[in-house]
């Protein structure tokens, strides 16, 4: 009987099948390794998946154990699909792991520190009532333990003194991500028109964004890097096996890593090796960016960055504790324009402190600098994150974070029910772009109507039009005929 893996769908997303999830991918590349049966069930933008995993769990091999992986957004799709396999059978051991419950059991750490047990312990009781393991941070080792049958009920892999959190040479040693275990050729991402996939080359930022996950999580905290020797293995066998000459780095920000430019000349030699140009796309922290960097990106195939300007209002800045000046930020965008790199610039709304007058600060920086690309996120008070962590109990449901004497109120989100749309009009057009923080200026609404405007305007002066939504897939079920291969593919099916 095989181990089961589920992507669930990331509903808020205009197009699903952008880049697979790398991490449950690398879950079941130990398993296989170790020679265990595992299938991947991976409903990203399958519209009808409650009808998918059904047919999955009754299926022919029916798994005896399932892991799902989660972010927070995919929540109430993955509430659906436990419910589903506990009601068809109570027996099939089910596990949570990924962001989601790693970030939300960070978060009670906290709570537990400070001694006020709270939102997240309430949220981590409601995911423990639900699933018969929870694993947070690094699956790659605690998947063994959650294959006990007697093991515990939270695993907690996100912890520097674990034997489960993994060091940068147990990193290095691992298999690459299963990535023939998801249909590679359904997945659509393009750089400069070449086709393109995404992975990992090195994990954690030690940096303190309020509104980033994982500030006092190690796995997501802690800088852990391969080797340039793993990192180039894998490329090759990339563009060996897949045939993907353009890759995005999925890597919180290249340029922490010391040897970024030792690793750049690297994937520059291996392009050259095997005949061509990589198409790369990665991102970097401003106020660390420099001209060897941008050049030896560019010698390495690297033909845009991607950077967390936030905002373009120096208070904003400062409060979200972005460690770059807005004159960090339009430096890094001038190197970036004299080494031939594009930019897409990853602006949000919604920080303590945000004013119609800080909102139009970034809308002028943007106009300012036009970058090639940008997002306009609206941000969301996640478990996990400062904002959240250090925020202390208000009024009626309501809680503040408080930072320089500038406020942000968050309400509690229901992650089983809420739909958090984060970008683009996708929320906006089913009437669901709410903001779920506000602050001593703003409310909800307006912060939702200002980001709405202001982006529109973006668009419109930058010659930048919304992302359209790509048509969700359907699993057309006829009798005797087994889940496509775009949702399920399994260890054991021959290659
Ligand atoms: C790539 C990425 C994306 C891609 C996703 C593409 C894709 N299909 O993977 C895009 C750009 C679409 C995206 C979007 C969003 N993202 Co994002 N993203 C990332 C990023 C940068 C890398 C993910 C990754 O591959 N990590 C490396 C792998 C190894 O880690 P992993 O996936 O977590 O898996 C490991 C463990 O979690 C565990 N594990 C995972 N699954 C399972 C399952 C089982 C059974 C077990 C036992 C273990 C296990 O083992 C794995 C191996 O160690 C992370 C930051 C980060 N460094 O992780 C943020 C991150 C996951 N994203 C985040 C957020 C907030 C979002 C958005 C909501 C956007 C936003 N700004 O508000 C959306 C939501 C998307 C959705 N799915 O609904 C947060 C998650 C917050 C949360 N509470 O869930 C993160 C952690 C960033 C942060 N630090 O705040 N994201």
């Amino acid at each position: 009987m095989p181990v089961g893996l589920i992507i669930p769908p990331s509903l808020i997303l205009s197009d699903e099948r952008f880049f697979t999830h790398i991490g449950v991918l690398r879950v079941a590349a130990v398993l296989r390794e170790k020679k265990i049966e595992v299938d991947v069930l991976d409903l990203s933008g399958v519209a009808n998946y409650p009808e998918a995993v059904c047919a999955y769990i009754a299926g022919k091999n029916k798994p005896w154990f399932i892991g799902i992986t989660a972010t927070s957004p995919q929540m109430p799709a993955t509430a659906r699909i436990a419910e589903i396999i506990r009601n068809f059978n109570p027996d099939i051991k089910l596990v949570l792991g990924g962001p989601h419950v790693t970030l939300v059991n960070a978060a009670r750490r906290q709570e537990v520190e400070r001694n006020v047990l709270g939102r997240a312990d309430h949220d981590l009781q409601r995911l423990a009532q639900m699933f018969d393991c929870l694993v947070a941070g690094d699956g790659e080792k605690a998947i063994f333990e959650a294959l006990n049958p007697n093991g515990p009920q939270l695993i907690d892999a996100d912890d520097r003194r674990s034997p489960l959190f993994l060091t940068s040479e147990e990193l290095t040693a691992l298999p690459f991500p299963a990535r023939d275990l998801v249909a590679m050729e359904s997945y659509h991402y393009r750089i400069n028109g070449a086709p393109a996939t995404s992975m990992i080359a090195q994990l954690g930022c030690p940096f303190q964004c309020g509104f980033c996950g994982g500030r006092e999580s190690p796995f997501l905290r802690k800088v852990r890097v391969r080797t340039t020797e793993s990192v180039i293995a894998e490329m090759r066998h990339i563009y060996q096996t897949y045939g993907y000459r353009g890759i995005m780095f999925y890597d919180d920000e290249l340029n922490v890593n010391p040897q970024m430019v030792a690793l750049m000349r690297a994937i520059a030699t291996l392009g050259k090796e095997l005949g061509i140009e990589w198409a790369l796309r990665g991102f970097i922290k401003s106020e660390l960016f420099t001209d060897e960097q941008a050049e030896a990106m560019y010698e390495a195939g690297f033909r845009e960055i991607l950077t967390g300007f936030e905002s373009g209002s120096p208070r904003i800045l400062r409060n979200i504790k972005k460690g770059a000046t807005r004159e960090d930020n339009t430096r890094c965008v001038e190197i970036a324009r004299r080494h031939g790199l594009r930019v897409k610039a990853l602006m949000s709304v919604g920080h303590p402190g945000e004013t119609e007058e800080t909102i139009l600060e970034t809308k002028d920086w943007i106009l300012a600098m036009r970058p090639e690309s940008f997002d306009l996120t609206r941000i969301t008070v996640y478990p996990g994150t400062p904002y959240f962590d250090h925020a202390v109990p208000h009024l009626d449901g309501v809680w503040v974070y408080t930072v320089n004497g500038d406020h942000l109120y968050s309400r509690q989100v229901d992650y089983f029910k809420d739909f958090i749309y984060y970008k683009g009009d996708r929320g906006a057009r089913m009437g669901l772009d709410s903001f779920f923080a506000f602050t001593d200026e703003l409310s909800a609404e307006d912060l939702a109507r200002l980001c709405r405007e202001t982006e529109r305007e973006l668009r419109e002066k930058l010659g930048q039009p919304y992302q359209t939504d790509v048509p969700e897939l359907q699993f057309g079920h006829s009798m005797g005929q087994g889940l496509p291969d775009f949702i399920l593919r399994s260890s054991t099916a021959p290659t």
